[in-house]
Protein backbone atom coordinates (compact mmCIF):
# COMPACT_ATOMS: atom_id res chain seq x y z
CA UNK A 1 0.00 0.00 0.00
CA UNK A 2 1.18 3.27 -1.12
CA UNK A 3 1.10 6.32 1.01
CA UNK A 4 -0.55 9.47 1.31
CA UNK A 5 0.91 12.55 1.39
CA UNK A 6 -0.27 15.10 0.52
CA UNK A 7 1.20 18.71 2.19
CA UNK A 8 -1.19 20.76 1.96
CA UNK A 9 -3.57 18.61 4.46
CA UNK A 10 -1.06 16.87 6.69
CA UNK A 11 -1.28 19.88 9.05
CA UNK A 12 -0.97 18.17 12.96
CA UNK A 13 -4.59 18.83 14.80
CA UNK A 14 -3.75 21.35 17.58
CA UNK A 15 -6.00 18.96 20.01
CA UNK A 16 -4.46 15.80 18.32
CA UNK A 17 -3.25 12.99 20.88
CA UNK A 18 0.52 12.69 21.35
CA UNK A 19 1.30 9.51 20.11
CA UNK A 20 4.28 6.94 19.97
CA UNK A 21 4.52 3.89 17.99
CA UNK A 22 6.67 1.63 19.97
CA UNK A 23 7.93 -1.80 18.24
CA UNK A 24 8.63 -4.50 21.03
CA UNK A 25 10.92 -7.96 20.04
CA UNK A 26 12.10 -8.91 16.66
CA UNK A 27 8.40 -9.59 15.76
CA UNK A 28 6.94 -5.83 16.50
CA UNK A 29 9.75 -4.11 15.07
CA UNK A 30 9.95 -6.36 11.80
CA UNK A 31 6.53 -5.33 11.07
CA UNK A 32 7.29 -1.76 11.81
CA UNK A 33 10.64 -1.97 10.01
CA UNK A 34 8.69 -2.83 6.94
CA UNK A 35 5.91 -0.48 7.40
CA UNK A 36 8.40 2.91 7.55
CA UNK A 37 9.99 1.62 3.86
CA UNK A 38 6.69 2.99 3.07
CA UNK A 39 5.44 5.52 4.65
CA UNK A 40 6.88 8.72 4.16
CA UNK A 41 4.79 10.60 7.13
CA UNK A 42 5.45 8.00 9.71
CA UNK A 43 4.52 8.69 13.28
CA UNK A 44 7.23 9.09 15.62
CA UNK A 45 8.41 5.45 16.27
CA UNK A 46 10.44 3.37 18.75
CA UNK A 47 11.93 -0.03 18.98
CA UNK A 48 12.75 -1.99 21.89
CA UNK A 49 14.36 -5.24 22.23
CA UNK A 50 16.96 -7.48 24.26
CA UNK A 51 18.64 -8.19 20.81
CA UNK A 52 21.43 -5.63 20.29
CA UNK A 53 21.64 -6.78 16.83
CA UNK A 54 18.18 -6.25 15.62
CA UNK A 55 18.06 -2.69 17.07
CA UNK A 56 21.57 -1.95 15.01
CA UNK A 57 20.09 -3.21 11.89
CA UNK A 58 16.56 -1.52 12.42
CA UNK A 59 16.04 2.06 10.63
CA UNK A 60 14.33 3.20 13.44
CA UNK A 61 16.63 5.74 15.22
CA UNK A 62 14.66 5.63 18.63
CA UNK A 63 15.59 2.21 20.66
CA UNK A 64 16.02 0.72 23.77
CA UNK A 65 17.68 -1.80 24.70
CA UNK A 66 16.61 -3.85 27.54
CA UNK A 67 17.81 -6.40 30.40
CA UNK A 68 22.04 -5.60 30.14
CA UNK A 69 22.46 -7.80 33.12
CA UNK A 70 19.72 -10.33 32.13
CA UNK A 71 19.70 -10.99 28.42
CA UNK A 72 23.29 -9.41 27.39
CA UNK A 73 22.09 -7.96 24.52
CA UNK A 74 21.71 -11.31 23.00
CA UNK A 75 17.70 -11.95 23.04
CA UNK A 76 15.93 -13.87 25.48
CA UNK A 77 16.46 -17.18 24.01
CA UNK A 78 12.35 -17.63 23.19
CA UNK A 79 11.90 -17.13 27.48
CA UNK A 80 8.97 -14.76 28.47
CA UNK A 81 9.90 -15.00 31.96
CA UNK A 82 13.73 -13.09 30.85
CA UNK A 83 11.58 -10.74 28.41
CA UNK A 84 9.63 -9.68 31.86
CA UNK A 85 13.60 -9.76 33.43
CA UNK A 86 14.59 -7.46 31.42
CA UNK A 87 11.80 -5.35 31.38
CA UNK A 88 11.93 -5.05 34.74
CA UNK A 89 15.74 -4.25 35.02
CA UNK A 90 15.09 -1.26 32.67
CA UNK A 91 11.63 0.34 33.82
CA UNK A 92 12.93 3.78 34.32
CA UNK A 93 14.03 3.45 30.78
CA UNK A 94 10.74 2.37 29.37
CA UNK A 95 8.93 5.14 31.27
CA UNK A 96 10.96 7.70 30.10
CA UNK A 97 9.98 6.47 26.68
CA UNK A 98 6.56 6.91 27.27
CA UNK A 99 6.16 10.13 29.30
CA UNK A 100 4.25 13.42 27.99
CA UNK A 101 2.51 11.35 25.36
CA UNK A 102 -1.03 10.17 25.27
CA UNK A 103 -1.53 7.08 23.30
CA UNK A 104 0.84 4.44 22.83
CA UNK A 105 0.69 1.86 20.19
CA UNK A 106 2.30 -1.06 21.16
CA UNK A 107 3.30 -3.58 18.45
CA UNK A 108 4.59 -7.34 18.86
CA UNK A 109 5.21 -10.37 17.31
CA UNK A 110 3.72 -12.55 20.91
CA UNK A 111 5.00 -16.38 20.65
CA UNK A 112 8.59 -15.41 21.70
CA UNK A 113 10.18 -14.15 25.12
CA UNK A 114 10.59 -10.58 24.10
CA UNK A 115 7.58 -9.47 23.11
CA UNK A 116 5.50 -11.73 25.39
CA UNK A 117 7.40 -10.77 28.28
CA UNK A 118 8.15 -7.14 28.06
CA UNK A 119 5.10 -6.01 26.25
CA UNK A 120 2.65 -6.12 28.82
CA UNK A 121 5.11 -4.72 31.44
CA UNK A 122 5.54 -1.52 28.84
CA UNK A 123 1.50 -1.66 28.50
CA UNK A 124 1.20 -1.21 32.66
CA UNK A 125 4.15 1.65 32.74
CA UNK A 126 2.49 3.54 29.86
CA UNK A 127 -0.80 3.21 31.72
CA UNK A 128 0.79 4.52 35.00
CA UNK A 129 2.03 7.49 32.87
CA UNK A 130 -1.52 8.49 32.00
CA UNK A 131 -1.70 7.28 28.26
CA UNK A 132 -4.41 5.27 26.52
CA UNK A 133 -2.68 1.57 25.35
CA UNK A 134 -3.36 -0.08 22.19
CA UNK A 135 -1.85 -3.30 22.10
CA UNK A 136 -1.46 -4.71 17.78
CA UNK A 137 -0.55 -7.78 18.08
CA UNK A 138 0.01 -11.12 16.39
CA UNK A 139 0.33 -14.93 17.22
CA UNK A 140 2.33 -17.91 15.88
CA UNK A 141 1.43 -19.66 12.08
CA UNK A 142 0.74 -22.90 13.56
CA UNK A 143 3.87 -23.97 11.62
CA UNK A 144 6.01 -22.38 14.65
CA UNK A 145 4.95 -24.80 17.06
CA UNK A 146 2.89 -25.10 20.29
CA UNK A 147 5.10 -24.16 22.74
CA UNK A 148 4.98 -20.62 20.89
CA UNK A 149 1.50 -21.07 20.76
CA UNK A 150 1.43 -21.36 24.45
CA UNK A 151 3.23 -18.62 25.53
CA UNK A 152 1.45 -16.33 22.90
CA UNK A 153 -1.47 -17.35 24.29
CA UNK A 154 -0.21 -16.32 28.09
CA UNK A 155 1.29 -13.37 26.93
CA UNK A 156 -2.04 -12.70 25.28
CA UNK A 157 -3.56 -12.55 28.89
CA UNK A 158 -1.09 -10.74 30.57
CA UNK A 159 -1.74 -8.32 28.13
CA UNK A 160 -5.46 -8.22 28.12
CA UNK A 161 -4.75 -7.28 31.77
CA UNK A 162 -2.51 -4.59 31.04
CA UNK A 163 -3.11 -2.72 28.06
CA UNK A 164 -6.53 -0.69 27.40
CA UNK A 165 -7.22 -3.03 24.22
CA UNK A 166 -5.29 -5.66 22.02
CA UNK A 167 -6.07 -6.30 18.98
CA UNK A 168 -4.82 -9.11 17.78
CA UNK A 169 -4.70 -10.33 14.41
CA UNK A 170 -3.75 -14.12 14.45
CA UNK A 171 -0.80 -14.79 11.50
CA UNK A 172 -3.05 -17.77 10.67
CA UNK A 173 -6.18 -16.07 10.10
CA UNK A 174 -3.92 -14.49 7.64
CA UNK A 175 -2.37 -17.35 6.32
CA UNK A 176 -6.06 -18.13 4.59
CA UNK A 177 -5.63 -15.00 2.01
CA UNK A 178 -2.44 -15.97 0.77
CA UNK A 179 -1.71 -19.07 -1.89
CA UNK A 180 0.12 -22.26 -1.08
CA UNK A 181 3.60 -22.34 -1.17
CA UNK A 182 3.73 -18.52 0.06
CA UNK A 183 7.50 -18.26 0.96
CA UNK A 184 7.67 -17.43 4.72
CA UNK A 185 9.32 -14.17 4.03
CA UNK A 186 6.13 -12.79 1.74
CA UNK A 187 4.32 -14.34 4.27
CA UNK A 188 5.63 -11.70 7.10
CA UNK A 189 5.59 -8.84 4.57
CA UNK A 190 1.99 -9.55 4.37
CA UNK A 191 1.21 -9.44 7.98
CA UNK A 192 3.39 -6.61 8.12
CA UNK A 193 1.06 -4.73 5.46
CA UNK A 194 -2.10 -5.68 7.22
CA UNK A 195 -1.46 -4.55 10.90
CA UNK A 196 0.56 -1.16 9.22
CA UNK A 197 -2.63 -0.58 7.73
CA UNK A 198 -5.13 -0.85 10.49
CA UNK A 199 -2.37 1.41 12.60
CA UNK A 200 -2.01 4.02 9.79
CA UNK A 201 -6.02 4.27 9.43
CA UNK A 202 -6.38 4.91 12.99
CA UNK A 203 -3.58 7.20 13.20
CA UNK A 204 -4.22 9.39 10.02
CA UNK A 205 -7.81 10.24 11.34
CA UNK A 206 -6.85 11.05 14.60
CA UNK A 207 -3.70 13.35 13.92
CA UNK A 208 -4.24 14.76 10.65
CA UNK A 209 -6.29 17.69 9.73
CA UNK A 210 -8.13 15.61 7.26
CA UNK A 211 -11.93 16.33 6.07
CA UNK A 212 -13.34 14.05 8.75
CA UNK A 213 -11.42 13.49 11.42
CA UNK A 214 -12.04 11.04 14.75
CA UNK A 215 -12.01 12.23 18.29
CA UNK A 216 -9.85 11.20 20.57
CA UNK A 217 -12.92 10.77 22.59
CA UNK A 218 -14.42 8.36 20.32
CA UNK A 219 -11.20 5.90 20.70
CA UNK A 220 -11.65 6.35 24.85
CA UNK A 221 -15.22 5.22 24.36
CA UNK A 222 -14.61 2.42 22.13
CA UNK A 223 -12.08 1.05 24.16
CA UNK A 224 -12.86 1.78 27.54
CA UNK A 225 -15.89 -0.35 26.86
CA UNK A 226 -14.66 -2.99 24.78
CA UNK A 227 -13.29 -5.88 26.74
CA UNK A 228 -9.97 -4.89 26.41
CA UNK A 229 -10.38 -6.78 22.86
CA UNK A 230 -10.69 -5.51 19.79
CA UNK A 231 -10.24 -6.75 16.70
CA UNK A 232 -9.39 -4.81 12.52
CA UNK A 233 -10.23 -6.08 9.70
CA UNK A 234 -8.61 -4.06 6.44
CA UNK A 235 -9.67 -3.70 2.70
CA UNK A 236 -8.59 -1.51 -0.41
CA UNK A 237 -10.16 -1.31 -3.93
CA UNK A 238 -9.75 0.59 -7.28
CA UNK A 239 -11.88 1.77 -10.01
CA UNK A 240 -15.74 3.16 -10.21
CA UNK A 241 -16.56 0.50 -7.54
CA UNK A 242 -13.73 0.80 -5.41
CA UNK A 243 -16.21 1.58 -1.82
CA UNK A 244 -17.84 -2.25 -3.01
CA UNK A 245 -14.43 -4.46 -3.32
CA UNK A 246 -13.00 -2.63 0.06
CA UNK A 247 -16.45 -3.95 1.79
CA UNK A 248 -16.24 -7.13 -0.08
CA UNK A 249 -12.69 -7.89 0.83
CA UNK A 250 -13.50 -6.78 4.29
CA UNK A 251 -16.79 -7.98 5.48
CA UNK A 252 -16.14 -11.42 3.45
CA UNK A 253 -12.66 -11.73 4.33
CA UNK A 254 -10.77 -13.54 6.85
CA UNK A 255 -10.02 -11.04 9.18
CA UNK A 256 -13.41 -10.27 10.53
CA UNK A 257 -13.71 -13.96 10.17
CA UNK A 258 -15.94 -13.03 6.96
CA UNK A 259 -18.01 -10.86 9.03
CA UNK A 260 -18.92 -12.99 11.76
CA UNK A 261 -16.90 -10.90 14.65
CA UNK A 262 -19.05 -7.89 13.44
CA UNK A 263 -22.21 -9.69 13.88
CA UNK A 264 -22.41 -9.20 17.34
CA UNK A 265 -20.04 -6.48 17.52
CA UNK A 266 -21.48 -3.23 19.35
CA UNK A 267 -19.01 -0.93 18.39
CA UNK A 268 -16.42 -0.05 15.87
CA UNK A 269 -14.52 3.21 14.34
CA UNK A 270 -14.24 2.73 10.35
CA UNK A 271 -11.38 4.61 8.85
CA UNK A 272 -11.56 5.65 5.20
CA UNK A 273 -8.94 6.43 3.14
CA UNK A 274 -9.51 7.88 -0.66
CA UNK A 275 -9.04 10.32 -2.82
CA UNK A 276 -10.23 13.96 -4.43
CA UNK A 277 -12.82 11.45 -5.61
CA UNK A 278 -14.53 9.88 -2.67
CA UNK A 279 -17.57 10.75 -2.08
CA UNK A 280 -20.71 11.41 0.55
CA UNK A 281 -22.57 8.52 -1.56
CA UNK A 282 -19.18 5.83 -1.39
CA UNK A 283 -19.55 7.15 2.72
CA UNK A 284 -22.89 6.36 3.33
CA UNK A 285 -22.87 3.13 1.61
CA UNK A 286 -19.76 2.40 3.58
CA UNK A 287 -21.75 2.71 7.19
CA UNK A 288 -24.77 1.32 5.95
CA UNK A 289 -22.92 -1.57 5.31
CA UNK A 290 -21.35 -1.78 8.65
CA UNK A 291 -24.73 -1.10 10.20
CA UNK A 292 -26.50 -4.03 8.81
CA UNK A 293 -23.34 -6.10 9.39
CA UNK A 294 -23.05 -5.27 12.98
CA UNK A 295 -25.60 -5.89 16.16
CA UNK A 296 -28.61 -3.49 15.89
CA UNK A 297 -27.74 -0.13 17.34
CA UNK A 298 -23.98 -0.80 17.45
CA UNK A 299 -22.45 2.69 17.55
CA UNK A 300 -20.31 3.39 14.48
CA UNK A 301 -17.33 6.31 14.64
CA UNK A 302 -16.94 6.91 11.16
CA UNK A 303 -13.61 9.27 9.88
CA UNK A 304 -12.22 9.80 6.11
CA UNK A 305 -9.36 10.80 5.34
CA UNK A 306 -8.77 12.60 1.56
CA UNK A 307 -5.70 12.87 -0.02
CA UNK A 308 -4.78 14.13 -3.87
CA UNK A 309 -2.40 11.11 -4.90
CA UNK A 310 -5.44 8.98 -3.84
CA UNK A 311 -7.61 9.19 -7.29
CA UNK A 312 -9.51 5.92 -7.69
CA UNK A 313 -8.42 4.40 -4.82
CA UNK A 314 -10.13 3.82 -1.33
CA UNK A 315 -9.32 1.95 1.57
CA UNK A 316 -11.12 0.89 4.64
CA UNK A 317 -9.95 -0.16 8.15
CA UNK A 318 -12.57 -1.28 11.09
CA UNK A 319 -11.45 -1.08 14.47
CA UNK A 320 -14.04 -3.58 16.03
CA UNK A 321 -14.97 -4.22 19.72
CA UNK A 322 -16.73 -7.59 19.53
CA UNK A 323 -17.32 -7.60 23.41
CA UNK A 324 -18.33 -4.19 23.65
CA UNK A 325 -20.43 -3.26 26.83
CA UNK A 326 -22.68 -0.37 26.85
CA UNK A 327 -21.28 2.28 29.86
CA UNK A 328 -25.02 1.78 31.45
CA UNK A 329 -24.65 -1.88 31.50
CA UNK A 330 -21.05 -1.44 32.97
CA UNK A 331 -22.20 0.32 35.98
CA UNK A 332 -25.09 -2.43 36.76
CA UNK A 333 -22.12 -5.09 36.27
CA UNK A 334 -20.30 -3.21 39.04
CA UNK A 335 -22.98 -4.32 41.53
CA UNK A 336 -21.27 -8.10 41.14
CA UNK A 337 -17.62 -8.26 40.74
CA UNK A 338 -16.22 -9.83 37.85
CA UNK A 339 -14.99 -13.17 38.74
CA UNK A 340 -11.18 -12.05 37.41
CA UNK A 341 -10.56 -9.38 40.06
CA UNK A 342 -7.15 -8.86 39.29
CA UNK A 343 -6.22 -5.44 39.34
CA UNK A 344 -5.35 -3.70 36.17
CA UNK A 345 -2.70 -0.61 36.16
CA UNK A 346 -4.68 2.39 36.92
CA UNK A 347 -4.24 5.15 34.51
CA UNK A 348 -2.95 8.58 35.95
CA UNK A 349 -5.52 11.27 34.65
CA UNK A 350 -4.46 13.72 32.57
CA UNK A 351 -5.41 17.29 33.01
CA UNK A 352 -6.06 20.14 30.00
CA UNK A 353 -6.63 17.95 26.96
CA UNK A 354 -10.31 16.81 27.90
CA UNK A 355 -11.50 20.47 27.11
CA UNK A 356 -9.62 20.94 24.41
CA UNK A 357 -11.30 18.49 22.98
CA UNK A 358 -14.89 19.32 24.06
CA UNK A 359 -14.60 22.88 22.27
CA UNK A 360 -14.42 20.93 19.20
CA UNK A 361 -17.67 19.54 18.84
CA UNK A 362 -20.52 20.72 17.55
CA UNK A 363 -24.15 20.44 19.37
CA UNK A 364 -26.17 18.55 16.44
CA UNK A 365 -30.19 18.11 17.37
CA UNK A 366 -31.27 15.22 14.74
CA UNK A 367 -30.18 12.11 16.52
CA UNK A 368 -31.74 9.89 13.67
CA UNK A 369 -33.25 6.41 15.59
CA UNK A 370 -31.74 7.13 18.65
CA UNK A 371 -34.01 10.14 18.80
CA UNK A 372 -36.13 8.28 21.36
CA UNK A 373 -33.56 7.04 23.72
CA UNK A 374 -31.94 8.53 26.47
CA UNK A 375 -28.51 9.90 24.67
CA UNK A 376 -24.96 8.07 25.36
CA UNK A 377 -23.08 10.95 26.50
CA UNK A 378 -19.14 10.61 26.49
CA UNK A 379 -17.00 13.99 27.31
CA UNK A 380 -19.76 16.24 26.29
CA UNK A 381 -20.61 14.26 22.96
CA UNK A 382 -23.53 12.62 22.57
CA UNK A 383 -22.16 9.50 20.72
CA UNK A 384 -25.49 7.92 18.96
CA UNK A 385 -24.75 10.82 16.60
CA UNK A 386 -22.68 9.35 14.25
CA UNK A 387 -19.64 10.98 13.91
CA UNK A 388 -19.48 13.32 10.67
CA UNK A 389 -22.75 14.54 11.80
CA UNK A 390 -22.11 15.21 15.08
CA UNK A 391 -19.24 17.44 14.07
CA UNK A 392 -20.80 19.05 11.15
CA UNK A 393 -18.08 17.36 8.32
CA UNK A 394 -17.62 18.62 5.29
CA UNK A 395 -17.54 15.15 2.72
CA UNK A 396 -15.60 16.47 -1.17
CA UNK A 397 -18.73 15.37 -3.47
N1 LIG B 1 4.72 -10.01 10.83
C1 LIG B 1 5.90 -10.39 11.29
N2 LIG B 1 5.95 -11.25 12.29
C2 LIG B 1 7.14 -11.63 12.74
C3 LIG B 1 8.36 -11.16 12.18
N3 LIG B 1 9.39 -11.75 12.85
C4 LIG B 1 8.82 -12.55 13.77
N4 LIG B 1 7.48 -12.50 13.72
C5 LIG B 1 6.48 -13.18 14.58
O1 LIG B 1 6.70 -12.73 15.91
C6 LIG B 1 6.95 -13.81 16.79
C7 LIG B 1 7.99 -13.40 17.82
O2 LIG B 1 9.13 -12.89 17.16
P1 LIG B 1 10.62 -13.23 17.61
O3 LIG B 1 11.50 -12.30 16.86
O4 LIG B 1 10.86 -14.68 17.46
O5 LIG B 1 10.59 -13.00 19.18
P2 LIG B 1 11.04 -11.80 20.12
O6 LIG B 1 9.83 -11.08 20.60
O7 LIG B 1 12.13 -10.98 19.54
O8 LIG B 1 11.61 -12.64 21.35
P3 LIG B 1 13.02 -13.41 21.49
O9 LIG B 1 13.73 -13.33 20.17
O10 LIG B 1 12.60 -14.81 21.84
O11 LIG B 1 13.71 -12.70 22.57
C8 LIG B 1 7.33 -14.96 15.88
O12 LIG B 1 6.96 -16.18 16.47
C9 LIG B 1 6.60 -14.69 14.61
O13 LIG B 1 5.28 -15.23 14.66
C10 LIG B 1 8.27 -10.20 11.11
O14 LIG B 1 9.24 -9.69 10.56
N5 LIG B 1 7.01 -9.85 10.71
MG1 LIG C 1 14.16 -11.60 19.13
Amino acid sequence: MTTPSDSSRDIPRPTAPRMLVVGVGGGGIGILNNALADWPDPPPVAAVNTDARSLEESPIPLRVALGRNVAKGLGSGGDAEIGRLAANEDLDALRALVANQDLLIMVAGLGGGTGTGVAPVLARIAREEGLMVLAYVTTPFTFEGTRRQEQAQEGLAALKQSADAVICMPNERLHALLPAGTPLREAFAFVDRMMTAGIRGLWTLLTRNNSLNLDFSDLQSLVENSGNECSFGYGEGSGPDKAEQALRSLLQGPMLEKGRILVNSGAMILSVIGGPDLSLSELEMIHRRFEEAARPGARIAMGAAVFDEWSDRLALTALVAEHWIPPALKADALVFPAEDASPKAERRPRRGRRDARQAELDLVSDRGRFQDVAPTIHEGADLDIPTYIRRGIRIPS
